[in-house]
């Protein structure tokens, strides 16, 4: 070995135990770097590399990006773009491509020159991936040859090689993640669908495609999606609306850079009661908002209330218009792009600059008024929803007056019908929200009353996706909800706003029968949940029961099972030897069928049962299927029912 060569290598190790303390501190800690070792995090190591690719399209240099679900959910991220750079670097005493992959942090180190905005949640990069793959291979191709390194646990196997010619520019990342990390390895299809469909509408032009190559479908070859968008949050919005009735023309839409920050704006009105903006910032959904979300209202409000004012539609009006009613059927996506975002919030993902504010106040002026100025008949049919929505509000605000006295009247009591428990520790609480007064009377028996109250809900709940704000408080069993809960929604501006730190139960189960009419049960609460009580489902207080679905018994032996599968184990093992024995099967459809004891044991029992957690894992994607679900558009709801169990795409 040449001198040289022998200080490389004698560097090479050197600095590779440097990294070790670098990754190993990942290893470690993996839930600080990626959110959580759950399902979340699985995916989020995909969102990880994919964001590089995405960063090397947002410079102009790749248009691809193919990612594949292999053979023991393994994924390989595939990418046209240039190929992370290989040279070899004296100083670092190794490629940096070797510098990329095993140092916290480095991703952009060597492009300077790049706006890097993109970046996962967490913005960890790349090298997180590989501490937490047993197994990561990189390969790049560049200026005609092909270059790989293998890592395990993120620690090279070997240096950087280089393997051949080739025509090909790109990279290919291809990893598994680490078993005794994650507490689940299976990838979902549907959940990186859902954010490759999301990246692919705010980053227009870039074709992303995903492909399941775990298991051959019926005609013999792998699932495949393409997610591409010309258009990009024009189109967005008219996904998220695809089930809804739009109010306008056309879509409103802006791009361009205000105050220096990249801006990028699409909304549209419909004809439903909800409002819809999802928001973003470098790609990342900012569930709570921020600076730029309070940038957009104040420009909405600001330049839709000039307008009607101008207009003299709201001479004649006897209270004011509230924030909230110029958002009432709105949809609408919020894109920008800032360079140093500053993340708050219980989550981090609320945008706290400042500068953003008005760049984005600025942008949604600007766009309004020249829309409204082109589009009359438009303009006029939305001043006229939101003097419609505002005439609602004020009526909803007498009806919740009057549910409030009402109350008062009454002692401010609880509901007649709730069976409440007797702790007062919410912490320790659970509520279950039962489908029907007789399976409610059977939970009433079968309860631990010390912390579980049963609250009965009749038949259908209310469809909130289709009524007004007044309908909801006219409704009995909702108002039992907020009454049992002990939240209640604030006045005016803040309405949205729930006072959840008076939550009486701390845990909200809803139980119903595991048949269509139950699941659909089910979707009502859950609709009404998201719509109007969305911080419960934030904080993790929403769950789901699951009660059983057979009986499997012989003589006095006898299996509760929750899938067909579990079932006909169960009936290969009480047959055992002798295949003429009577095995006995009882299907449960609903929870009446269950006694007291019964249903305890198998599904509020905590020791026993398994419960649910509702988690909105992507709001755009929960939006459109929430409407898609309780909208008028029947076709494809049957469609979609049929094909997932409900809440397998709600949940997660
Ligand atoms: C920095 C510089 C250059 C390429 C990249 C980063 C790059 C990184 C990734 C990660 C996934 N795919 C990627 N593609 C490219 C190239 C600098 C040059 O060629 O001059």
């Amino acid at each position: 070995m040449s001198e040289t060569k022998k200080k490389a290598a004698a560097s090479y190790s050197a600095d590779s135990i440097q990294v070790l303390e670098g990754l190993e501190a990942v290893r470690k800690r993996p839930a600080m770097y990626i959110g959580d070792i759950g399902v979340k995090g699985l995916h989020h190591l995909v969102y990880e590399v994919v964001d590089n690719s995405i960063d090397e399209a947002l410079a102009g240099y790749c248009d691809t990006v193919e990612v594949s679900i292999l053979p023991g959910n393994s994924i390989r991220v595939k990418d046209n773009g240039r190929g992370i750079p290989v040279d070899y670097h004296a100083k670092e005493g190794k490629s940096a491509l070797e510098v990329v992959m095993t140092v916290l942090h480095a991703g952009g180190k060597f492009d300077k020159d790049s706006y890097k905005v993109s970046g996962g949640l967490h913005g960890v990069g790349v090298s997180c991936v590989n501490a937490l793959s047993d197994h990561l291979t990189t390969e790049v191709f560049r200026d005609g040859k092909s270059y790989m390194q293998e890592y395990s646990e993120g620690k090279p196997l070997y240096p950087v090689k280089e393997t051949g010619t080739t025509d090909y520019r790109g990279t290919i990342q291809t990893f598994h993640p680490d078993g005794t990390i994650f507490q689940v390895t299976e990838y979902n299809f549907d959940t990186l669908s859902a954010r490759l469909r999301e990246l692919a509408y705010l980053n227009k032009g870039i074709k992303l495609t995903l492909t399941d190559e775990r298991t051959p479908q019926e005609d013999g070859t792998f699932r495949s999606e393409t997610y591409f968008s010309e258009r990009g949050l024009v189109e967005f919005v008219q996904y998220l609306d695809s089930t809804r009735l739009p109010l306008i023309e056309d879509v409103i839409y802006m791009e361009g850079e205000k105050q220096g920050i990249p801006v990028e704006i699409a909304m549209v009105y419909n004809d439903s009661f909800s409002e819809n903006i999802h928001s973003y910032v470098n790609n990342i959904n900012t569930h709570e908002g921020g600076t730029h979300l309070a940038g957009f209202r104040r420009g909405l409000t600001r330049t839709l209330k000039k307008y009607a004012d101008n207009s003299g539609a709201t001479s004649k009006l006897k209270f004011e218009i509230s924030g909230d009613d110029f958002r009432e059927g709105l949809t609408c996506v919020i894109s920008v792009k800032v360079a140093e975002p500053q993340f708050e919030g219980q989550t981090k993902t609320k945008l706290g600059n400042n500068e953003v504010m008005g760049a984005v106040d600025i942008a949604v002026s600007e766009m309004l008024e020249n829309y409204l100025e082109e589009h009359p008949r438009d303009a006029k049919q939305i001043v006229d929803k939101v003097i419609l929505a505002a005439t609602a509000r004020h009526a909803a605000r007498k009806a919740r007056e009057m549910v409030q006295r009402k109350g008062a009247l009454t002692g401010g009591g609880l509901p007649g019908k709730l069976a409440d428990c007797q702790s007062k520790d919410p912490s320790e609480s659970e509520l279950f929200l039962v489908e029907g007064d007789s399976a409610g009377g059977t939970a009433k028996q079968g309860r631990n009353r010390e912390y579980q109250a049963i609250l009965p809900l009749r038949g259908k709940i209310l469809n909130v996706e289709k009524a007004m704000q007044h309908k909801i408080y006219d409704n009995e069993e909702i108002r039992n909800m907020y009454t049992a809960l002990g939240v209640h929604v604030g006045t005016e501006e803040d309405s949205k706003a729930l006072n959840t730190e008076k939550l009486r139960y701390h845990k909200i189960i809803i139980m119903c029968d595991a048949d269509v009419d139950g699941s659909h049960i089910q979707t009502l609460i859950m609709t009404f949940y998201y719509r109007h009580m969305k911080e419960l489902i934030e904080n993790g207080h929403l769950f789901i029961a699951t009660p059983p679905l057979y009986l499997v018994k012989k003589g006095n032996q006898q299996q509760y099972c929750w899938s067909d599968a579990e079932r006909d184990a169960a009936i290969e093992k009480f047959r055992g030897a002798s295949k003429d024995a009577t095995v006995n099967v009882q299907r449960y459809k609903g929870l009446g069928e269950m006694n007291a004891e019964q249903l305890w044991e198998t599904t509020m029992n905590p020791e026993s049962r398994t419960l649910r957690q509702v988690t909105i894992e992507n709001g755009a994607e929960a939006d459109r299927i929430f409407s898609m679900l309780m909208g008028d558009d029947v076709p494809p709801r049957r469609d979609f029912i049929e094909k997932n169990a409900i809440y397998a795409k709600l949940d997660v």
